[in-house]
């Protein structure tokens, strides 16, 4: 690498300055985003699907037309972060073909099934809650294009989370039985949602280089607590138990203390194993190629204005 190019650019990180698609960047730094990215552009692509199983079955018009338009924003945010990615010089198609093939990650969380109604709720509470933990953050990472698209990215969770939490709050205010199944999809999805912050820091191999180049702001751990101290009080105020026997505020350090995460369970799942991720796999592809013909169309639209255009 150029030393007077490389001093330049770790110059433009020391001052905090955001590096543009334009400018030379290190070999690895531009592989860091592509993975990270990209990650996170599969993630909310297939982060559609548990929720997306059930859109024919929600309990009312309300909920039902909340519900399409929040699996559409997942979507959309998948597009914003499949075109962060393409500043740096890699191809969707590409992308895409590795998310298919299996090569690719993406999120854990999305690998675990939706077996009630609760679990939507406890989704856009939990699941949106801890990625918006994550992408606040983001929002300052050093890349420009990266950091913009986080930015409505955000604003979309948050709604997301909230009417989560409010379809809970509402469940939690009926019968025996809604109470139950909240409290049941709780005590599924918690431990799940702990591990989305990705491994502790000690066995994390990205974090030092990450917040080197300021792409990651703030450690797996530290938002993992962020998370846990923000959350306790919103479980109080729905009623329902988090289910950790450890989980007791530590005056001393100022935190909740927890309990332990299974991090066999979490690679394991990682790493193709889970419970849904041939599912969620093998969906995804056939969405891919039930929608070819649109790709095609598309294509042939722009090409028949295009030929209009030079007439
Ligand atoms: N799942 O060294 P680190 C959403 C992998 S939110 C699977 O700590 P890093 C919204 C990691 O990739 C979810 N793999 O790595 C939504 C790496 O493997 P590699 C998406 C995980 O990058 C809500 C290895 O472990 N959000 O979609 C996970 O510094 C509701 C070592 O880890 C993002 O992607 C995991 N949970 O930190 C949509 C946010 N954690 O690549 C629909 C952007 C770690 O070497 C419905 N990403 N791994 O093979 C990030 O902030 C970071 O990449 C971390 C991981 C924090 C996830």
């Amino acid at each position: 690498e150029p030393p007077e190019l490389m001093a330049k650019f770790d110059a433009r990180i020391d001052a905090d300055g955001r590096i543009e698609p334009q400018d030379w960047m290190p070999d690895a730094y531009r592989k860091t985003l592509v993975r990270q990215i990209s990650q996170h552009a599969h993630s909310e692509i297939v982060g559609m699907l548990p929720e997306g199983n059930w859109i024919s079955r929600a309990p009312s018009l309300k909920r039902k037309a909340i519900l399409i338009a929040k699996v559409q924003d997942e979507g959309g945010h998948g597009q914003y972060l499949y075109s962060a990615a393409e500043t740096l010089g890699v191809s969707r198609a590409d992308l895409l073909d590795a998310l298919h093939s299996g090569k690719a990650k993406y999120s854990s969380i999305f690998n675990y099934p939706t077996l009630n109604w609760a679990d939507v709720g406890t989704i856009g509470w939990l699941v949106d809650g801890a990625a918006i933990m994550n992408q606040v953050p983001l929002c300052r990472c050093s890349y420009g294009p990266y950091a913009r698209a986080m930015i409505r990215v955000c604003k979309e969770e948050s709604f997301h989370q909230r009417q989560g939490y409010e379809a809970l709050l509402v469940m939690m205010r009926g019968t025996e039985e809604q109470k139950a199944m909240v409290q049941d999809s709780v005590n599924r999805w918690w431990w799940k949602c702990l591990a989305m912050f990705g491994p502790p820091d000690a066995d994390s191999p990205h974090s030092a280089q990450g917040m080197r180049w300021g792409i990651k702001r703030v450690s797996n751990d530290d938002l993992r607590q962020k998370f846990i101290d923000a959350t306790v009080p919103q479980a109080k105020v729905l009623g329902i138990t988090l289910p950790d026997p450890d989980l007791k505020w530590n005056e001393e350090r100022g935190h909740y203390d927890y309990g332990q995460i299974d991090w066999d369970e979490f690679w394991t799942t990682v790493n193709g194993n889970g419970p849904c991720n041939k599912e969620r796999l093998s969906t995804r592809v056939k969405a891919h190629n039930d929608g070819q013909w649109v790709r095609d169309a598309a294509l042939a639209h722009a090409r028949k204005q295009q030929q209009r255009a030079m007439k």
